[in-house]
């Protein structure tokens, strides 16, 4: 059955009227679908088999509670039975979530719009700092970057007949001597933070504020660091996440300014001290993923419209990772300055 048609089915599951279904492709993991009901507008997702149907039991508690702080979040839409997800046959979980009507871009397009990222997302960690919830979803190692690096050495071991090989492998091994002395500080306390703040997943309001962050399955408890380094990671290249461009230092400093002016006093010294590293890290670690994918074409989603396999988009997704995680390691000392001047 086509997707398009399970989703249909799934949707009789709730109390909407539906006029129409648009599937919507700017996501990396989720099947996604645009539902118009006579009800409003939602958003319907297939959930990627890398997380558990649990995970809308943290979603709930998570959106609870920033609603109940005063943010605006998409909430899950409960099933006539009063369900938070359905199962289908297939045994995959889908959910509808309501829809934050905004922008949503797929790249920073100005140091302004950093600003207001940062804002935006200093206003959401401000918000759970106090939460402690009990997740019951946990997908460990997201940011376990020596373990992304085994599996690309593994990956390499195992694909040597690849197609493109001969383009990965000096890429792979590249992306391996850039990632030595990677680290951040040990000791960092664990906040709870989204898990995946790259600019795709925040709606902007017309005036250019954040509305609210979506995607939310990948909330955890995480270093500081690693998110703020996902984020600058994803916010810092105008040109979007496939341009092998150098970091913009402009867009930093605004991202920067933005993010503490809305946590304050929230973040330690030592947290604050590790974004410039972390967020080389972060670019080179989504490297190693990518490269992965590009020789195992298994887990990212590519377009079929400008490329002729997955291997070829993660190749490209991978090559501009290197080059920002390089560029951001280039101008470190900079970057650090910003980040003790912004607060
Ligand atoms: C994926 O689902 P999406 O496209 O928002 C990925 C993130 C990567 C990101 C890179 C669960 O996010 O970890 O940083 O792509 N999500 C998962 O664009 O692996
Ligand atoms: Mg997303």
């Amino acid at each position: 059955m086509t997707g398009e048609r399970v989703a249909s089915r799934v949707l009789d599951a709730y109390a909407l009227r539906v006029r129409e279904l648009k599937r919507v492709s700017s996501g990396h993991i989720n099947l996604t679908y645009w539902v118009f009901a006579d009800e409003g507008q939602f958003i319907l997702q297939r959930l990627h088999p890398v997380f558990g149907p649990e995970v809308h039991l943290d979603i709930e508690a998570v959106t609870s509670h920033l609603a109940a702080k005063g943010l605006e979040t998409p909430r899950l839409v409960r099933t006539r039975r009063g369900e938070l997800w359905v199962s289908e046959p297939d045994g995959r979980p889908w959910r509808l979530l309501t829809c934050i009507p905004g922008e949503v871009v797929r790249a920073a397009d100005s140091p302004a719009r950093c600003a207001a990222t940062g804002s935006g997302l200093g206003r959401v960690h401000r918000a759970l700092w106090d939460f402690a919830p009990d997740f019951v979803h946990r997908r460990s190692g997201v940011h376990d970057t020596a373990r992304h690096l085994a599996r690309l050495r593994a990956a390499v071991t195992e694909h040597q007949d690849h197609r493109l090989g001969g383009e990965i492998r000096p890429l792979a091994a590249e992306i391996l001597m850039a990632a030595e002395g990677l680290a951040i500080p040990p000791g960092l306390p664990l906040r709870v933070v989204h898990g995946d703040p790259k600019i795709s997943n925040f709606v902007f309001a017309p005036d250019g504020s954040v509305r609210a962050m979506i995607d939310l399955d990948t909330f955890a408890r995480l270093p500081l660091p690693l998110e703020l380094g996902d984020a600058l990671r994803s916010w810092c290249c105008p040109g979007g996440e496939e341009a092998p461009e150098p970091i913009k230092i402009a867009h930093f400093a605004a991202a920067i300014e933005g993010y503490a002016s809305a946590i304050g006093e929230l973040p330690t010294p030592a947290e604050r001290a590790a974004i410039p590293g972390a967020t080389a890290l972060v670019a080179v670690e989504l490297a190693a993923r990518f490269c992965t994918d590009a020789l195992e074409e298994r887990y990212f989603a590519w377009d079929a419209s400008r490329f002729s396999s997955a291997a070829e988009h993660n190749l490209v997704r991978s090559r501009a990772q290197l080059a920002l995680g390089r560029s951001v390691l280039a101008r470190l000392p900079e970057l650090q300055r910003l980040t003790s001047t912004a607060w």
